[in-house]
């Protein structure tokens, strides 16, 4: 089902579900190949999320400031390539929200263990804010904060679980949002965790 939680902001429940089988082993080579760490936020704090990447670009934190690299800084090398079922799944969602052209260079992998939050803050460090980004939920259930295009706008708390997708663009890219502290719980194929795929391009347009 599709449902519409902004202009164009598009919730697919259960679009991933049928890509599990192919996503989640490799979604495990690229965890192996550039594992969870805790990046540094510019204030110098180490994030509760802890975050990994694939594609040509990463998204890095440090004491520099947020940006997207070529290079996984915990090794020096590439990010993992993008796996296609992880990219097929990103352009087939976008399409279904009504970007056809969608092509990510830069997929963000966030875990949450229970208790992790995620505060209110705007995605702001691509280059092309027309291009969408697509969110794959995988693990433990969450709850999402979609908030207005001020910090101080009423958020409206959307359920996400296993395998739902969120399609955010035009002008619902830069609205404020985050993840409510998750509960504990353990998911049958993921464990005590919840994690993020955010599909992006990051970098010039192609
Ligand atoms: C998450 N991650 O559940 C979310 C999913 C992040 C992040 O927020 O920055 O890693 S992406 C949700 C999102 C992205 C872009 C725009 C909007 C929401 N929005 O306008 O609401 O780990
Ligand atoms: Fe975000």
């Amino acid at each position: 089902s599709r449902l519409q939680l902004g202009d164009q902001a598009w919730l697919l429940h259960g679009f991933a579900l049928a890509a599990a089988d192919a996503l989640l082993p490799a979604l495990k080579d690229v965890i192996q190949a550039a594992p969870f760490r805790h990046m540094c936020t510019p204030g110098g704090r180490a994030m509760s999320v802890a975050t990994t990447s694939c594609g040509t670009l990463g998204w890095v934190s440090d004491r520099g400031g947020y940006r997207y690299a070529r290079h996984d800084p915990a090794s020096g090398r590439d990010w993992p390539t993008m796996p296609a079922p992880m990219r097929e799944l990103a352009t087939a969602a976008a399409a279904a929200a009504g970007f056809p052209d969608f092509r990510p260079d830069a997929c963000l992998i966030n875990r949450y263990r229970p208790g992790t939050r995620l505060s209110l803050h705007q995605d702001r460090d691509e280059p092309d804010l027309g291009q969408p980004i697509v969110s794959v939920s995988l693990g433990l259930p969450a709850t999402f904060l979609f908030g207005g295009m001020a910090r101080s706008d009423r958020a409206v708390r959307v359920p996400l679980d296993h395998g739902d997708v969120v399609v955010w663009g035009g002008v619902d890219r830069l609205r404020f949002h985050g993840v409510l502290p998750v509960a504990p719980g353990v998911h049958p194929q993921l464990g005590a965790q919840r994690i993020n795929l955010t599909f992006r391009r990051a970098g010039p347009a192609g």
